[in-house]
């Protein structure tokens, strides 16, 4: 059975402009204990007081996820660990030449004697140790088991094989933790593998399949530079190829969202599991598929976490998905109906980024020649904002146009300060939306008007896609 512990709160909170508040770390926290992930990192008390009492705060909540706080190699620190109530510590150091050289100025010697005293002394004060050799993957590897073993006989009961700078692939990760598991005394092994080469999850399963027993996560795959795994894409990978059903996969979704929201960092829309298009079907060929049995071109069912498919309607689409999008909305139209339609569409689509609901109830009520009506599943809203009056509205703008379902933003005068033209799935995304962009910093109050239907000025009825 694999283990899975996250980090989202220490390695996560290392990411460039990422800062939690001890609320919302509590909140994360509850989350992953939900999931079933078997520790939680939940920061370097040392790194600062607000950091310490989130790690109290989170140690005294009685979550069944064991917690731990993340340590350097001194005394004081370790101290901290203890006062703040984790149940483990992990005392990292550097084991690479590059690093003993340049950054701590140790021998080899003298770094094996700093590492082996803090672990006796993390295990005097009752504290479990897990310890990390820093920069593992580019350690002498004869050292590396020496470090290891003196830090096990020293008291360390884990020992985490630190990928530091991303730089492993899965064959080299496969050896190495094989030839690890054969040379260190008794321990687990966890992995930490950063992302750099968008490896990390292959070298981390690659690592398991060899012997070791734990996966660093983050969600949304936070942390130093690009981060380590996403928390989604490993429970799913061990969920659907590993058969492993240890962890609750249905708040994966709701919890990656809620870390958009909280740490100002978004997804990619191309993002494994969790990202916008991950159930996102465009081609003809991929559509016509996906309707006559979504297996054609799902690894899986997106209900599976609560997620739904989306069929993209532009240029590339076919007749199948039109049909299909009409007959949602209980339109019916003729077989020559459906080809100009059709044609309409990929003529349309070449100007177009994208063809919203709207836009494709307009072109069947053109070409039917009848009135269709009925209210588009998709929304398209005005959202009017106030802006603080200390706050630049520019800072305000520059903040909403990071939102994927803000297509334009406006300067206005009047009452509101900026209009944002958003579109969104549905009711709950909008209100989703809403709540998201009045936490932007400077945001005072929001107005929102949904759409309903948009007329062009020279047209005699007829909407238009707002692009
Ligand atoms: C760092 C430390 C660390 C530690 C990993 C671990 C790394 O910020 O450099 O304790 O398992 O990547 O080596 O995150
Ligand atoms: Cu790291």
């Amino acid at each position: 059975m694999v283990e899975i512990l996250d980090t989202t709160l220490r390695e996560g909170e290392q990411t460039a402009y990422v800062n939690f508040t001890i609320d919302e770390k509590i909140e994360i926290a509850r989350m992953l204990d939900q999931i079933g992930v078997d520790m939680i990192e939940a920061g370097d008390p040392s790194v600062s007081p607000s950091v310490a009492k989130a790690i109290e705060r989170i140690a005294g909540l009685g979550l069944k996820a064991e917690i731990i706080a993340h340590s350097v190699a001194s005394r004081p620190s370790i101290d901290r660990a203890k006062n703040c109530g984790a149940h483990r510590v992990a005392i990292f150091y550097a084991t690479s030449k590059i690093h003993l050289d340049a950054k701590l100025h140790k021998t080899q010697d003298q770094a094996l004697d700093l590492i082996c005293e803090h672990i006796a002394y993390a295990r005097s004060l009752g504290l479990k140790v897990r310890y990390t050799p820093e920069d593992a993957t580019r350690t002498d590897f004869d050292f590396l088991v020496q470090v290891c073993n003196a830090a096990i006989q020293a008291g360390a009961d884990r020992i985490s094989f630190a990928d530091t700078l991303g730089i492993m692939q899965p064959h080299i990760m496969f050896e190495r933790v094989s030839a690890l598991r054969q040379r260190l005394l008794s321990c687990k092994i966890d992995l930490h593998c950063h992302n750099d080469y968008g490896l990390a999850l292959a070298n981390a399963m690659a690592g398991i399949r060899a012997g070791a027993d734990c996966i660093h996560t983050t969600v949304n795959g936070l942390g130093e530079r690009v981060g380590i795994p996403d928390l989604a894409e490993t429970v799913m990978a061990f969920h659907n190829f590993e058969d492993e059903r240890k962890f609750n996969i249905q708040p994966l979704v709701q919890i990656s969202s809620y870390l958009e929201k909280v740490s100002g960092f978004f997804l990619a829309p191309n993002k494994p599991i969790t990202g916008q298009n991950a159930f996102t079907h465009k081609s003809g060929v991929h559509t016509n598929g996906i309707l006559k049995d979504p297996r054609t071109y799902e690894p899986f069912d997106p209900a599976m976490i609560g997620r739904e498919r989306k069929i993209v309607i532009d240029k590339y689409t076919g007749k199948s998905a039109v049909a299909a999008r009409l007959e949602e909305y209980s339109i019916a139209v003729s077989p020559a109906e459906l080809e100009v339609i059709v044609m309409r569409i990929k003529n349309m689509g070449d100007n177009r980024k994208q063809l919203f609901d709207t836009d494709i109830i307009e072109i069947a009520e053109q070409v039917t020649g009848r009135e269709i009506d009925v209210i588009p599943h998709d929304i398209n809203a005005l959202v009017m904002l106030e802006v603080e009056s200390h706050v630049y509205t520019s800072a305000v703008v520059r903040r909403l146009r990071s939102f994927t379902n803000v297509s334009n933003v406006y300067e206005v005068t009047g009452e509101y300060d900026i209009s944002a033209l958003v579109n969104v799935e549905n009711v709950m995304a909008l209100n989703n939306l809403i709540e998201e962009l009045r936490t932007v910093t400077g945001v005072k109050r929001t107005e929102t008007r949904v759409i309903l239907k948009k007329y062009t000025r020279s047209s005699s009825g007829g909407s238009q896609n707002l692009s």
